[in-house]
């Protein structure tokens, strides 16, 4: 297993539209397992292979306290929406920064699982405001991208000069 760098806003692949999956083999799998290693390690509760520089539709989230619950979504597609989530959200690829996102707090999605296999599951709550988040980033969209210009850009501006702090005191 390997732990996986994850990009950060403002990297331009962030925004690339990730194309669906043809084959559930091996290879995909062991790409789903570092994912979640990945994941577990950052520590995060969902993560999207756009994030990890692969541009495939493909996530994995865990919400659970205990990191027993683990998900993996593939080629997900949202069947029904319901009710509204306000939610402090964060994001590995925007580090640091939490900000209050409006999405649906029930959801109904379908699915590969790993097995490659045609599955439904309804979701509610963070669970479901994760799916969402990460099938954002599926389509190169970030949780910034819902808040005003201002705020973005001041956002990119201190990651931009934290990166250049961070190059120099390692010089
Ligand atoms: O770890 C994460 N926490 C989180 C909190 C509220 C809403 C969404 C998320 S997802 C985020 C991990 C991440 O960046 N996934 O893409
Ligand atoms: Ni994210």
């Amino acid at each position: 297993m390997t732990k996986l760098r994850i990009l950060e806003f403002p990297d331009p692949r962030l925004r690339t539209k990730a194309a669906p999956v043809e084959v559930v083999d091996d290879a995909l799998r062991a790409l789903i397992d570092d994912m979640f290693e990945t994941m577990y390690a950052a520590p995060g509760i969902g993560l999207a292979a756009t994030q990890v520089d692969v541009h495939k539709r493909l996530l994995v989230a865990d919400v659970s306290a205990e990191k027993t619950d683990p998900h993996v979504l593939i080629n997900p597609r949202i069947l029904e929406k319901d009710g509204v989530a306000v939610t402090e959200e964060g994001c590995l690829s925007v580090p640091g920064y939490y900000e209050e996102v409006e999405r649906a707090n029930h959801i109904r999605v379908a699915f590969l699982d790993r097995d490659g296999k045609e599955t439904e599951m309804e979701a509610e709550g963070l669970l479901a405001v994760c799916i969402q988040h990460e099938m954002d980033h599926l389509e190169g969209k970030l949780f910034v991208d819902y808040l005003s210009e201002a705020k973005r850009s001041r956002i990119r501006k201190r990651l931009e000069r934290d990166r250049r702090q961070q190059a120099v005191s390692v010089a």
